[in-house]
């Protein structure tokens, strides 16, 4: 059962992956386009995973692939250890840790994850080229606005990755794409090799997924590697250090350009906002003397996109769109009717002078900062899970704006004696109910107790939600419709400006 295989040979779709004995780990979207894709080359895939939906069970027992379910905790399954795999394919929600992982990392058996395995087999249909965009906060929002950029500019384009595509299922598309905008999860970059991207973003860095990556250094390191081998350019936020430093220590490929934007005047190279107009000083021929506008705050204001992390997503979004050629009429043309996805800052009712905001979506002290930042009266729905990132900056720097706090999510008590050290002045009400179906209706409850005539109750949570809810977007959904319940009132259907 010794390897022979020369995986430096497995770079295309066409090699010869037959017979190849894959471990999968995981059996959510990823695991299955990754089980899926094995099968169709012909590979034995062995996929283990804790737990996992039935229909995909099935399906995977159809395609030809084994299913063995692992208990965590427990002995390397029997069934894994006996198939030997040659190569393992991790899905990103596994910590690098896992007894499994340290099982194959001992016997030296590769470990890959899914967006490696996607790089290898691009040339099934067509040859894609890369775009990847990560960031702490705003990457799904820049991926959307990139791709209706080049879509606009006539291009076939996949937003794909962490937004909710797996890449391998972009790859496999019969009719092949033009170019890719991948959206990376730090855990997906954590174990990302050998990709060439044909241009790459980092939007902003703050303290997220500490728990998974142990620290803020060796969450940076994985973030870091997005630029590695970036051919033509590497896009980074002048405001944010951190993000500079790690194009400045990027090994890209020769000729690649450093493009900064951030919402101030733009230097040579750069991205950025002069007198309420969006600017271009880095892909014409006169940079020295020149701009070229590309859209104002008043256009954008019109569409509900004038906050500012919006307009810096904007930027981020053109520079990688005008990398590929993009015209900045086509830029204009795509923001015209673009919108942005629910639970990201929405107002969703207006109702005796309160505005209750939806920005479920705010999952770190990062993003929720922003929302809060916006506002000088408001009541804020806080809590979650709150990975391992520490509240307690964000409490004391915002103190001064809140009327109270209305605290949801199982870890309640961090978040209470965050507020009793650094805003002790503050009125904390609790949602001591942690029934789904029950915390929002509480909340708001509790919220509208203590909000009056021009205050602003805002959701957003600092924290993610896995705790109480699906997902963000659940969490958003039962907020929206416990306010209207409660409350009523009116929804203005664009987003509100921070
Ligand atoms: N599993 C285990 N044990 C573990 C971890 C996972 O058994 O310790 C199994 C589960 O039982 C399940 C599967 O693994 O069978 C789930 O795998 P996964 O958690 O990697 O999730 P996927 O369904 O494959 O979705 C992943 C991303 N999820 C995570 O990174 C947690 C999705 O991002 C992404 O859209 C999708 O791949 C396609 O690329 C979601 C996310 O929350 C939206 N991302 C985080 C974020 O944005 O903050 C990083």
């Amino acid at each position: 059962m010794s390897t022979s295989r020369d995986f430096s040979e497995l770079t295309s779709w066409y090699a010869n992956w037959s017979g190849l004995r894959v471990g999968v780990m995981g059996l959510g979207v990823t695991g299955f386009s990754v089980v899926d894709t094995l099968a169709e080359l012909g590979s034995h895939v062995m996929v283990v995973a804790s737990v996992a939906d039935d229909l995909r069970i099935k399906m995977v027992d159809v395609i030809g692939a084994t299913y063995v379910q692992e208990h965590p905790g427990q002995d390397i399954p029997q069934e894994l250890v006996e198939f030997a795999p040659e190569l393992i394919i991790v899905s990103p929600g596994y910590h690098p840790d896992h007894a499994i992982l340290s099982w194959a990392a001992e016997r030296n058996i590769p470990i890959w994850g899914d967006i490696e395995l996607a790089w290898r087999v691009r040339d099934k249909v067509k040859t894609a080229e890369w775009i990847l965009v990560t960031g702490t906060n705003g990457k799904t929002t820049t991926v959307q606005l990139a791709a209706a950029m080049l879509a606009t500019a006539g291009y076939r384009v996949a937003p794909c990755g962490n937004i909710g595509v797996p890449v391998l299922d972009a790859v496999r598309d019969p009719q092949g794409f033009d170019v890719f905008v991948v959206e990376l999860s730090s855990y997906q970059l954590h174990w990302m090799r050998g990709i060439h991207p044909y241009s790459s973003a980092v939007l902003n860095i703050a303290n997220d997924h500490l728990d998974w990556h142990g620290s803020f250094e060796s969450y940076v390191t994985a973030k870091s590697r997005i630029f590695e081998n970036t051919k033509v350019a590497c896009v980074y936020n002048k405001s944010d250090r951190q993000t500079e430093l790690m194009v400045e220590n990027a090994d890209v490929m020769e000729g690649a350009r450093a493009i900064g934007f951030d919402l101030g005047a733009p230097g040579m190279s750069d991205f950025g906002v002069v007198d309420g107009i969006l600017c271009d000083r880095a892909f014409l021929d006169d940079r020295h003397a020149t701009a070229l506008e590309i859209t104002n705050i008043q256009e954008l204001e019109a569409r509900g996109l004038a906050a500012p992390h919006i307009v810096a997503n904007i930027l981020a979004a053109s520079a990688l769109a005008r990398s590929f050629g993009v015209s900045v009429e086509a830029i204009a043309e795509a923001l015209h009717t673009f919108r942005l996805d629910a639970h990201r800052i929405e107002v969703v009712a207006v109702s005796g002078g309160i505005t209750w905001i939806d920005d479920s979506k705010a999952t770190n002290p990062h993003a929720a900062d922003a929302s809060l930042a916006a506002n000088t009266s408001i009541v804020w729905v806080v809590g979650g899970l709150l990975k391992g990132v520490s509240i307690d900056e964000l409490v004391a720097k915002h103190a001064h704006r809140l009327r109270g706090a209305v605290v949801i999510g199982r870890e309640r008590a961090e978040v209470i004696s965050a507020f009793e050290r650094h805003a002790p002045g503050v009125t904390v009400l609790e949602v001591l109910s942690e029934e789904t179906s029950d915390v929002m209706v509480n909340a708001v409850n509790l919220a509208s107790e203590i909000a009056s005539d021009g205050d602003v109750v805002l959701l957003a949570p600092a924290a993610a939600s896995m705790d109480q809810f699906t997902d963000y977007a659940e969490r958003g959904r039962l907020f929206a419709q416990a306010v209207r319940e409660v409350v009523g009132g009116e929804a203005d259907g664009k987003s509100a400006s921070r």
